[in-house]
């Protein structure tokens, strides 16, 4: 990368943004898609919460709908929910091939056939893995998956500290991601120390909530442009 784009703000290292869209003002739905697409995000992380599998409702199914209809940009679907396999054609027939689904291995009983509903229906597989969660228990699943989340919070709310005993499984993820065929994503509590530290190391993408993006009464272009040019 040349000194001058870093001058320019446009860092080349290739990693992705994507807006915790549980965190965005619901009163204005549409101007916050369409002031997050103008600023440059890559995609929109959607939570699905029910209230079972963790202690909160969050995004509903109709939100997801709203947000998949109002923009062309990928969708970055988290189902922190029991059993997803019972509900997932919902969720899919919302959706466009290529956008991505997370789901928690440990709410379901057979997540391998959830995983491949996923992969039949054109979307992209991934895993959600919580903090308290092993690499050595998901081994397998590495290997059905793209993209895996890693928390850095515990699932269910937005505005958590970040847990620093995660960073030794994103290091260990990391070192067997290119055997496995995977990438690392970031979810909770992500502030721009840890982008300049874990980009760099390979980590692909990084969802921005409330430590980075929102509620920051700053226009989010401003931020996401400060963010691309942070000198990795
Ligand atoms: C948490 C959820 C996350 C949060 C995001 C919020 O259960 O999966 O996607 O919405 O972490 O970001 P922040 O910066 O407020 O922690
Ligand atoms: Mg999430």
């Amino acid at each position: 990368m040349s000194g001058e784009n870093r001058m320019n703000g446009e860092n080349r290292m290739n990693f992705e943004l994507t807006a915790s869209m549980m965190c965005a003002d619901y009163g204005h739905l549409e101007r916050e898609i369409r002031e997050l697409e103008g600023g440059g995000i890559d995609s929109f992380h959607i939570d699905i919460m029910d209230g079972r599998y963790v202690p909160n409702f969050a995004m509903s199914l109709n939100d997801m709908h709203y947000i998949a209809r109002t923009t062309r940009k990928p969708l970055d679907v988290h189902l922190m929910i029991e059993h997803p396999n019972n509900n997932i054609g919902l969720f899919l027939s919302c959706l466009r091939k290529g956008d991505t689904v997370y789901i928690h291995p440990e709410a379901e009983y057979h997540p391998s056939t959830t995983l491949q509903k996923i992969i039949n229906a054109g979307m992209i597989p991934g895993i959600a893995i919580n903090p308290g969660t092993s690499v050595e228990t998901v081994m397998e699943m590495l290997r059905i998956v793209k993209k895996v989340l890693v928390m850095s919070v515990n699932p269910g709310n937005a505005g958590q500290m970040y847990l620093p005993y995660v960073g030794k499984k994103i290091l260990k993820l990391l070192s067997i991601k290119e055997d496995m065929g995977v990438e690392l994503y970031w979810d909770g509590a992500c502030s721009a120390d840890k982008i300049l530290e874990y980009a760099p190391k390979g980590v692909k993408g990084f969802v921005l909530g409330t430590t980075l993006l929102f509620g920051k009464e700053r226009p989010y272009g401003e931020t996401l442009r400060d963010i691309r040019a942070l000198k990795l």
